[in-house]
């Protein structure tokens, strides 16, 4: 990558129910990929926020009693609460209700229309409220009882006559299959590259973008009878942000977006309708679409009828956020889907954290607080087994590097773990406690090889775990400075270390 700018996206999130742990998940991997890239030198810009208008929405307000924007309000103020207590460092939070997008979807659809891909028709079709999308009849099922549901998410699907606007989606897929093609990293994982490919190539129809039956949406430029279709209006959020339609504002330089990442179920939107939408549009599309797997809770989907979505603010709150964002990060490799479970949370943080790198900062750090003057000790001659592990450290920048720029987070901290391991190995060979006894000048190099491992560790680890990590790189006695860059320059000798304490309590199981 050579731009210097790097703007990254989360899914706006619906406001019908309140955050779980999937809206935790995306957020997390998309705050820690803004962070490496901050670490990067990168200028980056981080966006998140809440889809609130459409039929699913309404309706939650419905049921709730309260008018919808009075419920949007509130639901998008636990979605920000969550953020805040994941550490989710965006810069900015959208909400579609907010007058700034409202006129950037006004202007996006007008430019369409200029353009002569929106026409006035009918639609006659089957639709899911809980999706938010239209399904072609052979996408859908039957069940037992009659009742018809979309194949791929199981959610009810409704016959739907209205009048409605139509984009011209027909017009490129030609164009579309040209893009996945040509810019092969457009769409990822594979896997989803070649599913999108196919769908495309069975023939695109146009699609319906405005609705008539309900009224919680925004409204189409110049025929208010119709709210645009709720997807229309939510993928602009993405240029909103960017101040469009002016794309020449303090933000605008970010367009378009360096990676929009994104649940499984909602790659077709993302890798179909909106690169779609912005050719017609006549502006410059996204480098890539990630769509990552679903978590599911001790073997079940999360759903309202079981009950069992996973508010993370308990778990941040029983066993720490790094933690948690830890657990979310290692536990399933980024794409696949994955199970949470108590016991594999309990299981990560006290094998990996607790007994892994805790214990390796711990040993070393009171170590040098008790016996080597609690200060960066002096380097002598090195030996075979520190250029070895110093080699190992050297080398993990660049592993680190090609495994985030594969959004494989579950490698980088394999990476990273073969690191501590081998620091644990040299830590017991080495014996630092004997040396005290035998050769000092030999235990101060030993402890400063194992100092300038933990913190090569605990600067590649920031994005992932930032509180902690901040506290190791202080224990480490290191200043402001914390990027990547640092790494090029030796640790100071003789830097006065402050007094640690363990990072990562370890958890017993009651
Ligand atoms: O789709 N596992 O919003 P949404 C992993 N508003 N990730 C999950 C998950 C799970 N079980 N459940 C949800 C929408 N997610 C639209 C998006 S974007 C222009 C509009 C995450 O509230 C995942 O990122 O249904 C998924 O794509 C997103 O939440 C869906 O959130």
């Amino acid at each position: 990558m050579t731009n210097k700018n790097f703007y990254i996206t989360t899914p706006i999130y619906y406001v019908n129910g309140a955050p779980h742990l999937g809206h935790a998940y995306t957020s997390t991997a998309a705050d820690v990929l803004a962070r490496w890239n901050r670490l990067e030198g990168k200028d980056v810009f981080f966006l998140t926020g809440t889809d609130e208008h459409g039929q699913k929405v309404e309706a939650a307000a419905r049921l709730a009693g309260i008018p919808p924007q009075e419920f949007t309000d509130r639901v998008s103020a636990d979605f920000k609460d969550m953020a805040r207590v994941m550490n989710i460092s965006n810069d900015d939070f959208i909400r579609t209700t907010e007058p700034r997008h409202r006129a950037a979807a006004s202007a996006i659809w007008l430019k369409l229309q200029e353009n002569g891909f929106i026409y006035l028709g009918a639609y006659e079709g089957w639709y899911a409220v809980r999706d938010e999308a239209f399904y072609d009849e052979d996408e859908t099922e039957k069940k037992p009882d009659g009742t018809r549901i979309a194949k791929s998410s199981g959610a009810a699907v409704e016959w739907v006559v209205e009048p409605s606007y139509f984009f011209k989606l027909s017009a490129f897929q030609d164009r579309l299959l040209t893009l996945y093609e040509e810019h092969s990293g457009f769409i990822a994982p594979q896997a989803k590259r070649n599913e999108i490919t196919s769908f495309v190539k069975s023939g695109l129809r146009d699609l319906s973008v405005s609705r008539t039956s309900f009224s919680w949406g925004i409204p189409v430029p110049g025929d208010e009878k119709h709210v645009m279709y709720v997807w229309m209006d939510a993928l602009v959020n993405y240029l909103t942000a960017c101040g469009y339609p002016d794309l020449t504002g303090p933000r605008g330089k970010f367009w378009p977006a360096s990676l929009h990442l994104v649940g499984k179920e909602i790659i077709r939107f993302h890798a179909v309708y909106w690169p779609a939408f912005l050719m017609a549009a006549g502006l410059p599309l996204p480098e890539r679409v990630f769509s990552h797997g679903w978590w599911t809770v001790e073997g079940e989907k999360m759903s309202k009828s079981l009950g069992n979505f996973i508010d993370v603010r308990p778990l941040v709150e029983e066993f720490g956020l790094d933690q948690v964002r830890y657990f979310l990060l290692r536990e399933v490799p980024f794409g696949n889907d994955g199970d949470f479970s108590r016991k594999a949370l309990i299981g990560r943080i006290n094998s990996d954290l607790a007994n892994g790198l805790g214990n390796l900062a711990q040993r070393t750090l009171s170590f040098i607080g008790k016996n080597a003057g609690a200060a960066v000790p002096p380097k002598g001659e090195l030996h075979e087994a520190d250029h070895v592990l110093l080699a190992l450290g050297a080398e993990l920048l660049e592993k680190v590097r090609g495994a985030m720029s594969r959004l494989a987070f579950h490698e980088a901290l394999d990476e990273i773990w073969r690191l501590i391991r081998a620091a644990d190995g040299y830590i017991d060979q080495q014996a630092p406690w004997s040396l005290r006894k035998t050769d000092t000048d030999r235990m101060n190099t030993v402890l400063y090889v194992l100092c300038s491992t933990l913190r090569t560790i605990g600067v590649l680890l920031q994005p992932f775990m930032p509180v902690l990590m901040d506290k190791l790189l202080d224990y480490l006695g290191l200043g402001a400075e914390r990027g990547l860059a640092i790494l090029e320059t030796p640790l100071a000798v003789g830097t006065p270390l402050p007094t640690p304490a363990g990072l990562f309590p370890r958890i017993v199981e009651t």
